[in-house]
Order: structure tokens, then sequence, then C-alpha cells
């Protein structure tokens, strides 16, 4: 029985919470405010001292002996443990060795993921700084997985990001001042249960029970039918993937031939109307966008394309995007056309009205802004201009010195010799992961930091424990949540895992620059020091503003919020010429004279249809919808309790409907194989009208499990689907990720089921005494 005086408070990107460590396992209990705590938190119980920790640092023992190069980096390759005093000169000397050799243009530091919730031992900030310091600098990469294609064209035709995104419509607006939400891509709890940072209570549900049983009417587009959860009584639109936009353009069709867009609006606020009205209307191109044409490409029926049109404009309505819809080909489009279509209904600005990009996406949205500034660990300056779109990040190893485009702007992939990643799993996150292992066989040396044999510390050369968060004292906090956290240590390091911070401290050691890199401090002097701003920021505005030792022992204080004024958006409907948009026009541009100028041939003049450019075949007639699981956050604690309970035959569950399942001779339990030209994984499936037939659904995160089976060729039997999806660029313009949607085809698996290998190291030997292994070195 856990002593309930050893609860500490902690916080995850999924929750805050306080937890007690048995010797065994973690008891885990929701922040007290939480109205609605994510069932995530139990992938924690089990977590900490699972078998796939990595307990000691450790080295690809055919780099030891070959010394650095180019090279298949198998995932079974044997890896020698080592002591830290013997493994942190050995990095430091080859991150010197390629930078002296090829400059820090030449190490990869972009290092995409989410890593952990504090805002000390945030790991991205920590390579950065650290890179920054060692060596002046890294390529880095821009914008997100999440959002790569939003935000790029959002700034272009609307406004900064996050005034469209987090200071815009919140959900204390909807339950008071909205009749109607179009949501594309609609709003899933299981990814408002997520919040970088972490939040102290979830909202979302309860607002939109409140909200429902006022009689607001959410209207959900997509293809999975729990894309909205039950409180919400959603009326579904099931439509085909990649079509969204067709539905709001046949939606602005009825709008401008039935004469009901708002023409005061559209003059007083918009740019390049007469542009997209042209396309809408087939003068540009031959094609009306009609309800019907919309129909015959989406699925969704003209009359009701045409009805919930004519609806939108006679109460206050409000469309949403999420962030799945442009993780996709052209996926610009669909953020860009929703904008158009909420302008012309006329109600951007006005409270619980208009468009809110990426609401219900994640726990940010839809709250009140900080009104104080939040803990944050300076990166330093980055003396290399190089960078690249962060999904770009294949196409850069395979293909140094190629140019390609950006944004407007010719870009040209540098020569990588070393990448540096912590805090990230690109073996989860990118696409198309047979064609990430030829990449990762390019540079001569790969260094990952991390808690966990994820497949990308099995890709690495050099790999460094990492604790993880509760075995270290941090601050929580998110841009919209009330609460800041103490998040208390609650148990010791596995094996010898250090934080990140004390291996890059330790590492700009060796190589003479440690204050820099520490300014002096300690990591509890680090904390104190970053809470100030936030501490001076509270005193300034009269509030309870606690010294650090206070905040520290209390667990949490306090934080005011912004004002609930609609942002930018509403100061700009109010007088667009005092408070222009951040646009070249200062208006919301239905057409740029910008992109067109860059003269894409992915991305227009205008919000526009462009057909998906991979449809299903007779080979490969399902579509996969590759979305965010459910029972954890992306490839994070894929092997805890809560993750594990829902495995069907040990693997990821397949989702598929019915008649798709009946034609194939699948019922729930079976093992299935789902392959396309890409690749093949294995998972387990359930039959199930939650999706919308000729589509299937396998969600990202299982850990990637490649085994040679099958008459040789490599099926990952723990069902990923990045073996499936395919590594291209939404457009020149984001170069975003295609992530969301694939093709393919499901087939029962008669085959033996192989073990599940991935949630554990690889092969491991130990040098003597700590030492290299006899004969090495
Ligand atoms: P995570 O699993 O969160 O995935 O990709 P991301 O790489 O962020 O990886 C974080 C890693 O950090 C984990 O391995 C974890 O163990 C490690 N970690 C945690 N704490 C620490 C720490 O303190 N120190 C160190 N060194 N490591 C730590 C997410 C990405 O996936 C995102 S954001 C999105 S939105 C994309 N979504 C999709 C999608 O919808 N569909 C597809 N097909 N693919 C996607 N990929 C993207």
């Amino acid at each position: 029985m856990t002593d309930r005086r050893n609860y500490v408070s902690h916080s995850a990107h999924w929750g805050a919470f306080s937890a007690a460590w048995d010797g065994n396992a973690l008891d885990v209990v929701p922040h007290p405010a939480d109205r609605d705590p994510s069932p995530i938190l139990g992938n924690l119980r089990n977590a900490l001292r699972h078998p796939a920790r990595i307990l000691r640092p450790a080295v690809r023992r055919s780099w030891l002996e070959r010394g650095p190069g180019s090279g298949p980096r198998p995932l079974n390759d044997e890896f020698v443990e080592m002591d830290w005093d013997k493994i942190l000169p050995l990095a430091a000397g080859e991150l010197s060795r390629v930078s002296g050799e090829h400059g820090p243009e030449a190490v990869y530091g972009g290092s995409y993921g989410w890593a952990s919730a504090g805002r000390f031992h945030h790991a991205l900030s920590q390579v950065h700084r650290f890179l920054n310091v060692a060596l002046g600098g890294f390529v880095r990469s821009v914008h997100s997985y999440s959002a790569g294609a939003s935000s790029v064209i959002i700034p272009r035709v609307m406004g900064q990001f996050e005034s469209v995104t987090r200071r815009n419509i919140t959900w204390a607006q909807i339950e008071e001042h909205t009749d109607m939400v179009l949501a594309f891509g609609g709003m899933a709890v299981k990814n408002s249960m997520i919040a970088a940072g972490g939040v102290t209570t979830h909202i979302e549900r309860g607002a939109m029970d409140r909200a429902s049983q006022r009689g607001v009417a959410f209207h959900l587009f997509s293809p999975l039918r729990d894309d909205f959860p039950p409180e919400a009584r959603a009326t579904w639109h099931p439509v085909q993937p990649g079509t969204d936009v067709a539905v709001m353009l046949g939606m602005a069709h009825t709008l401008l031939t039935e004469n009901l867009h708002d023409g005061d609006f559209i003059g007083r606020c918009c740019e390049g109307a007469d542009v997209f009205f042209a396309y809408v209307l087939g003068q540009t191109d031959g094609v009306a966008k009609t309800p019907a044409w919309a129909a015959e490409l989406s699925g969704v029926p003209a009359q009701t394309i045409a009805a919930v049109a004519r609806k939108m404009v006679a109460c206050r309505s409000l469309v949403t995007v999420s962030h799945s819809m442009q993780r996709a080909r052209y996926g610009e489009q669909p953020v860009w056309a929703a904008m158009a279509l909420a302008a012309m209904a006329g109600q951007i600005g006005l409270p619980g009205g208009g468009y809110n990009y990426s609401l219900g996406a994640m726990g940010h949205t839809g709250r009140q802004l900080n009104a104080v500034p939040l803990p944050t660990m300076p990166q330093g300056r980055n003396g290399v201009a190089n960078f690249i779109p962060c999904a770009r990040v294949s196409d850069m190893l395979l293909s140094p010195g190629q140019e390609y485009d950006f944004d407007g702007k010719r870009m040209v992939y540098p020569d990588i010799r070393l990448v540096y990643w912590a805090g990230g799993n690109p073996f989860h996150h990118h696409q198309d992961l047979n064609r990430l292992r030829r990449a990762f066989s390019v540079p001569e040396t790969i260094i990952v930091h991390d808690n966990v044999w994820t497949a990308t510390a099995r890709s690495a050369d050099i790999v460094f424990p990492a604790t993880m968060t509760l075995e270290r004292d941090d601050i929580g906090a998110a841009g919209t949540d009330p609460r800041l956290i103490a998040m208390r240590t609650a148990v010791a390091p596995a094996g010898l895992a250090r934080d990140d911070h004390d291996i890059f401290a330790d590492m700009t050691d060796v190589l003479g620059k440690r204050d820099l890199f520490t300014e002096g401090r300690q990591p509890r002097e680090w904390l104190e020091h970053l809470y100030e701003p936030t501490r001076q920021a509270l005193q300034a505005r009269g509030r309870h503003a606690p010294a650090f030792a206070e905040f520290w022992e209390r667990g949490e204080i306090e934080l005011p919020s912004e004002p609930d004024d609609g942002g930018v958006l509403r100061a700009f409907r109010a007088d667009p010429d005092g408070h222009p948009m951040p646009t070249p026009s200062g208006r919301l541009e239905l057409g740029s004279t910008t992109i067109s100028d860059f003269a894409y041939e992915d991305c227009r003049a205008h919000p526009a249809w462009f057909a998906p450019d991979e449809q299903p075949t007779s080979k490969y007639p399902l579509v996969v919808v590759a979305n965010q699981p459910a029972t954890r956050l992306h490839s994070q604690l894929d092997f805890g309790d809560y993750s594990q309970a829902a495995k069907i035959r040990d693997r990821e569950a397949l989702r598929i409907h019915p008649l798709d399942a009946a034609a194939r001779g699948i019922r729930t339990g079976d093992a299935v194989k789902v392959f396309n030209d890409r690749g093949a994984c294995l998972a387990g499936a359930l039959v199930t009208d939650m999706v919308m037939p000729g589509v299937v659904n396998l969600p990202t995160g299982a850990w990637y499990d490649p085994v040679e089976i099958d008459g040789g060729s490599t099926v990952c039997v723990n069902g990923n689907p990045n073996v499936l999806t395919r590594d291209i660029g939404t457009s020149k313009l984001a170069q975003g990720c295609c992530g969301q949607v694939t093709i393919a085809d499901v087939a029962i698996w008669e085959g033996e089921l192989p073990e599940i290998r991935a949630y554990g190291p690889p092969p491991l030997v130990s040098g003597k005494d700590g030492d290299l292994l006899p004969g090495l070195g």
C-alpha cells in the first residue's frame, strides 16, 4: 500500500497528476481540478522500470570497430555498454571531428519530437542549446508534423498562426453564442486530451455536452464516426478522405449562386474574392463547383451540402478544420478553403462564430491564453543559416545538394554527416519507414538520447540513456492552462540514466565550454531562474507571486488569463484599417498574389480542389486513415498497460467496416496484413461501423518492429502504419508531412504470428570495467 504522504505533483502532455512509487509500480492520481482526466495516465504505471528502458550508455559495436561511416544500421545489431566517462569524450570527439572537417552545417540537430512536458528538461531546447554552444550551430528544422501545411498557409493568407488557432474562439463562447459547428475532421477528445506541457483539466467533452444540450448542432465531416464524442450528439457526414475541399467549395457555390454570402464583410475584410468566386463558379476552369459536383467526389449528398450552407448563414456558425485534414497532399487547401467559406458567411470575429483552425485538435485550443510568460529554456544562437521543413528529413539525407522549393524560396539540402536526436522518434513520426531506414544509413554517425529503446535509438551509433520525467525535478505549464505545476521527482533514475541537461553539460565540459552551456547554474538554480520572469509578471499584475521555494512547496500556483475577447480577429472585424491582419493586403486573402507569384503547380492563387494524387485502385482499394492513437501520445509508452490493453493479437488494432471485412472473410480478432507497394504491417482486426466503407483506420504509434517474413520482404509485425504512408510534401508551398492517409489492401494473415520484440533492448554486451571491448579503440 503506497503511503499517501509520498505523492508528488507532476505533469505529462496528457495531464497533471500526483504520483507515488512503491518500488514496483507507480500509482497515479489525476489533478483534482481535472473534470475528465486522460486514461493515457494509465501507461505510466509500469513504465519506469520496463525492460524497454535504456539503462546504460551504449555504442553500436560495428561503429566502434570500424569507426564512423555510412552503411545499414540494423535494429538488431549488437551494442556495447560503456561508462559515462568513456562515452562522453567519444561522442564529444566525434562532434568535434565532424564539425572541424565539414563545419556545423554537416550536423543535423532538428531533433523533432514531443519529448516530455517539463519546461527545463525539454529535450529539444536542451539539444539545440547544446549544439549552438558546442558547435556554433547546426542544421535545424522548421514547422511541425502536426501542422506542417497550416503553419505556412495561415500566415500567408490570414494572420499569425497563434491568433487564428489559440486566441480566437473559446469553448465558453461556443456554449454561449454558437448555433452550428461545421467540423471538418471533427474534434475527437482523444486529441484534446493532449496538450504540450500538460493541462490540469480537460474541458472539451463537458463543453460539447453543455453546448449540445443548449441546441448547438455539431456537424462532423469525417470518414470516422467517433471523431466527435457521443456528448456532442453530432450529425455524421461520412466523407471520402481527401475530398473535404470539394464539400467546402460546393457550399461556397450555394452561397454565391443564391446570393447568401455576406457582401459587406467580403468587401470590408477580404482580398481576392473575385478570383476565388470566379473559380467557384467555374469561370476560370469551366467546372462549376456545384453541390452535385462536390457530392460526386466526396460522397456527401448534394442536398446536404446545400442545406448546411444555407443554414450556416442563417445562424451563428463556426467552421473548424482539424490538423489531420492538412496532414495530406495539398493539405494547405482545406485550411484555406474553410477560411474562405467562413468569410463568405461573414461571421469571422463574432463571438462563437467564423473560423477557428484546429479547435479541439489539442487541449491548448478553445481556452484563454495565459497573461504571464511561462518558464522557457533559452536555446542560444544558431550560426547555421540552412534548415529544412521538418518532414523533409529523408529527402535531405538521401539527396545532399539537391534543390527544392519551400514557401517561395529555392532551397538546397545540406550534406549531413552527423545526426543528433533527443526527444523524438522519427521511426514513429516519419512516413515511408523503409525509405527512412535507407536515409538513416547515410550519415557517418547518429547520436540519440532517449529513455527507451525505440527503433530510433536502435538505429543510432551512440545511445545516451535519458531520465524519464518522473526521475527529475521540473516545471510544468501549458500556454492556456491556469496553473504552473512543480514537477517533483518521484523515483530515482533507472540504471545509469542521466538528465539530458547533465549529459550535455558534461559533454560541453569535454569541449571546454561548460560554463557557456550551464551559465554556472545547477539544475535547481535553473528552475529558480526560469521561474523568475513568471513570478515578476505576477507581481507586476498585483497577483500572488510566491518565491520559488513557496511555489515548490505548494506544488502549484495559479496563473491569470487574457480576457476572452476574440483576439485580433475581433479587433480586425471592428476596424479592418485600424487593426489590419498581417497579410500583404492587411485583409483575409481569398486570393493571394504572393502565392500566385510563386507559380507552384500544386498551390494556386486561391483555395482550389486538387484530386488526391493517390486514389484507391483495384490493387489497393482501401484508404488507410493513420490518425492519432487514443491509447497513448504518439509512440510514447506504447508498452504501457493502457496502450497494450487495446491491442488485438498483441498488435495494433485495425478498424474495418463490416462490408469490407465480409468481402475479405475478416472477423474481429483475426490477424491481418495491411500492405501496399511501399510496405506491409500486421495488425489485429476490429470490425466496426465507426469507419465508413472503403476506409480502414490504423492509428500511429505502435513501435516499429520489422521482421523478414513472407518470402524475404520486411513486414512491421507490430502494426506501424508509417511503413505504408507516403514520404512526399503537402506541396511546394509548405512541404508538410502527408502521413494521414494512404491506400492499401487488407488480407487475413494465415502465417505464424511473430512475437513482438520491439519493447526491449537490442543485443547488449558490456565493455570490460566500462572500457572498450578488448582489442577495440
Ligand atoms: P513521440 O512518440 O512523442 O513522437 O512524433 P514524435 O517524435 O514527437 O516521441 C517522443 C520521444 O521522446 C519518445 O521516444 C520518448 O521516449 C522520448 N522522450 C520523452 N521524454 C524524453 C526526455 O526527457 N529526454 C529524451 N531524450 N527523450 C525523451 C510525433 C509526430 O508524429 C506528430 S507531432 C504528429 S502530429 C504526426 N502525426 C502523424 C499522423 O497523424 N499520421 C502519421 N502517419 N504519422 C504521423 N507522425 C507524426
